[in-house]
């Protein structure tokens, strides 16, 4: 009876942690809502894609990374420490990374959201690496 009870406690913290685990996640993009037809008129990205852009409102030169494609160090694709918008065109979750291989001050972004700048995110010309969640 008592161990039963323990079991019970141990899932229950365990349902805790995993809520808090949601809640403290800091989504950094507010620019999420905007609907897919506004946000086509404010950039170019392929569907299924992550696009990142060398400045704001989605300008300047454009990363192109399909869905999942492991990007450990943006460097290698000549975009280190250069984005400052993003649209995510994909149903994942990311994470951009100020450093390569998925370390340091983390940037999150929604499946399907868009972010014309990440200067008030504290994150301008900071990502390294990209994390598929
Ligand atoms: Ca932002």
């Amino acid at each position: 009876m008592k161990r039963k009870f323990v079991g019970a406690l141990g899932a229950l913290s365990l349902g805790a942690a995993s809520l808090l685990g949601t809640a403290s996640a800091a989504y950094a993009q507010e620019e999420g809502t905007a609907s897919a037809q506004d946000a086509q008129l404010q950039f170019s990205c392929p569907s299924v894609s992550l696009c990142l852009f060398q400045y704001d409102n989605y300008g300047g030169s454009r990363l192109v990374i399909p869905e999942r494609q492991k990007t450990p160090d943006l460097a290698a694709r000549g975009f280190d420490n250069k984005a400052s918008s993003m649209a995510n065109q994909t149903g994942s979750e990311i994470i951009l990374f100020q450093l390569a291989n998925y370390s340091g001050i983390q940037y999150t972004a929604k499946p399907v959201s868009y972010d014309k700048t990440f200067s008030n995110n504290n994150f301008d010309n900071r990502a390294s690496s990209v994390y598929w969640r």
